[in-house]
């Protein structure tokens, strides 16, 4: 099964190389750049003769070779820069993902998008009223992303394995992102029992502002190691048709009181793409936070433009 990756920069790498490490099938890197995916892929395939996977990775410009594929991943448009938000980005990559979804759409009628660009829930709908496509078959890379970086703040505090730590996290991918200590856990127990209030709030602004430090940082561009990884791993668990359960950015159809907005939920993800949304016991105060985050969401999808 052929899995296509729009936009070869940092992100659409490192999600190409880990699926070529998992040996999932071939890959297509396309980029707007000419030489750019050509030149990755044939890296990625040289890589592949010393770490010992054998997979066919395409680099192209041109859509055709993106055809009949099952899923998309479009990591394609700018990424943030020191002291912008994500949202400074809605015009611009609206722009660009317009121009990628339709050829998409023409070449894989039957594809499931997983889509990346910032900012994240507000692209996903917008590639979702371009695409025509079912609700089921469009997502949002983004709840793995602030989950890992919770799991990986909580580890860091209990210094223990981020292995043993679970996060949940919810809503949009930005301020008002919405992380659940109730239901994070550690080692079995929930974190509520093990860190105190005043550590829980620095773990919660730290997932937070999660991608802010890595981009004041580097300074040039965001981080890609954790969000390519986290994109291929969705992508896996629909090739696979393994139902594993992801923190995804889908659109709910009422569940936790919302509808029609784009938002990060837990979701089980196979074959159908979101195959199923789940609906976790939350408290009110937790839901009110959701839908508060949801209504931000859609507030800034009114900025984007008519879908003709
Ligand atoms: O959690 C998340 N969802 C995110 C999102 C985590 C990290 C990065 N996030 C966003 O993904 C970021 O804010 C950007 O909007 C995208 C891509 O980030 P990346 O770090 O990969 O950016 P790069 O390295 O600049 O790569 C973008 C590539 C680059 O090679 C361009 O030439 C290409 O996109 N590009 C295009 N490809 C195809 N078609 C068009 N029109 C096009 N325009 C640019």
């Amino acid at each position: 099964m052929k899995v296509s990756i729009v936009g070869a920069g940092n992100v659409g790498a490192q999600c190409a190389y880990r699926l070529a490490q998992q040996k999932s099938g071939e890959i297509v890197l396309l980029d707007v750049v000419e030489g750019l995916p050509q030149g990755k892929a044939l890296d990625m395939m040289q890589a592949g003769a010393v770490e010992g996977f054998d997979i066919k990775i395409k680099g192209a410009n041109d859509y055709k070779e993106t055809k009949d594929s099952a899923v998309v991943v479009v990591t394609a448009g700018l990424a943030r820069k020191p002291g912008m938000s994500r949202d400074d980005l809605i015009l611009k990559n609206a722009e660009i993902m317009s121009s990628v979804i339709r050829p998409v759409v023409e070449h894989s009628p039957h594809a499931i998008l997983i889509i990346v660009t910032n900012p994240l829930d507000v692209m996903t709908y917008f590639a979702h009223k371009i695409s025509g496509f079912d609700r089921k078959r469009v997502m949002g890379m983004a709840p793995l992303l602030d989950a890992a970086r919770m799991q990986y703040f909580i580890a860091r505090t209990l210094n223990c394995s981020a292995e043993e730590v679970y996060a949940e996290v919810l809503g949009s991918h930005g301020d008002l992102m919405v992380p659940i200590p109730r239901l994070s856990t550690a080692k079995g127990k929930q974190i509520t029992e093990l860190l105190t209030e005043e550590q829980i709030s620095r773990i919660v602004q730290k997932t937070r502002d999660g991608g802010a430090e890595i981009v004041a940082l580097l300074k040039t561009g965001s981080a890609y190691y954790a969000p390519g990884s986290a994109a291929a791993r969705m992508v896996f668990s629909i090739l696979k048709d393994k139902k594993e359960t992801i923190g995804t950015c889908c659109c709910l159809d009422g569940q936790y009181g919302v509808k029609d907005v784009f938002v990060g939920v837990p979701a089980k993800l196979g074959r159908g793409g979101v195959e199923e949304i789940i609906e976790l016991d939350l408290e009110t105060a937790e839901i009110k936070a959701l839908q508060d985050s949801a209504k931000a969401v859609k507030e800034l999808c009114e900025k984007l433009p008519q879908v003709k």
